[in-house]
């Protein structure tokens, strides 16, 4: 029997679905998703398997311009979504008028691989939006297929997913068929935290927040984590602990329920904060969380 496998990439502005639509596809929550933009840091696979094809989907930070290290960092992970890839998921949003580096927006133009243009969200808007986005899009880049769908109400998934297929190349798996990501448990528990800090708190809070899970132990019926949570500054530190605790406790309670649902098990979870002046800034600490490949 035949079989195909390929990598499929992922790219797009900040916030257009591009995290919704993996997990669409991958039928999991591997990405974390919110409404704020650089929810996603890292380049992401999510692993689809059939009894005859294997898609390997990369989700990557939306495409911003690098103001400091840890953004510089992000965009190495979208450039080397341009590379190696089979087959490209350009993602726009109804609405949406164009890329906001137009750099990268000539290399999808230029691209020797097949592109897919997806209009996503059009549970937003009526026919006559979307009429008027489907010819933008033909006219800027004729070279694409275009979808429309909507990524949060699973419309449309399906065709491009099948679409996906026909383009990949014939191809024995790379990774074995039960694997799902590339990502270890530690780095699910981090984000899954690190979500609900995006959600709780406000303003340059959360980008000054990374996320140490420290242990992960796992028992017959029970896992236990100790995760920090690291900030830049004290006066952060009291920010994320809240009053008597209280916020901190949320973040636990919250995160702990969907650790739960992720891995299946009952959780123990513990969490404390550290102060870690600047650790956006410096490599090493970047490299120690990942962001340096
Ligand atoms: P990313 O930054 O491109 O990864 O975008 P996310 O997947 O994190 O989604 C950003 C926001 O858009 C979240 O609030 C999603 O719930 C929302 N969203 C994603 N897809 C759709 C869609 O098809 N329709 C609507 N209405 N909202 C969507
Ligand atoms: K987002
Ligand atoms: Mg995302």
């Amino acid at each position: 029997m035949s079989h195909k496998a390929g990598f499929v990439n992922i790219i797009g502005n900040p916030n257009v679905g591009k995290s919704t639509l993996m997990n669409a596809f991958v039928g999991e929550r591997l990405s974390i998703i919110t409404s704020k933009a650089q929810t996603t840091r890292h380049r992401i696979l999510g692993i689809v398997n059939g009894e005859d094809f294997q898609v390997i989907l990369s989700d990557t930070p939306g495409i911003i311009k690098p103001a400091y290290e840890l953004q510089q960092s992000m965009m190495d992970f979208v450039k080397s979504a341009f590379e190696d890839a089979d087959v490209l998921l350009y993602i726009v949003e109804l609405g949406e008028k164009e890329l906001k580096d137009e750099s990268y927006f000539s290399k999808i133009k230029n691209s020797p691989i097949p592109v897919l243009l997806l209009i996503n969200k059009i549970d937003k808007g009526d026919e006559e939006q979307l009429a008027k986005a489907l010819e933008l899009w033909q006219s800027q880049l004729p070279n694409a297929e275009i979808f429309a769908i909507s990524a949060l109400e699973n419309f449309g998934v399906a065709e491009v997913f099948q679409r996906i297929i026909e383009l990949l190349p014939e191809s024995p798996p790379f990774y074995p068929k039960d694997q799902l990501t590339d990502k270890p448990e530690r780095f699910f528990v981090n984000e899954i935290i690190r979500e609900k800090i995006l959600l709780h708190y406000k303003k340059e809070i959360p980008y000054a927040v990374e996320i140490d899970t420290e242990e992960f132990f796992e028992d017959d019926n029970i896992i236990r984590i100790r995760s920090v949570i690291m900030v830049e500054r004290e006066t952060q530190k009291g920010i994320i602990i809240g009053h008597k605790g209280a916020a901190l406790k949320r973040v636990g309670v919250e995160a702990r329920k969907d650790l739960e649902a992720f891995f299946g098990k009952q959780i123990h979870l513990e969490t404390y904060v550290k102060v870690n002046k600047n650790w956006r800034s410096n490599k090493n600490q970047l490299r120690r969380f990942g962001y340096n490949q």
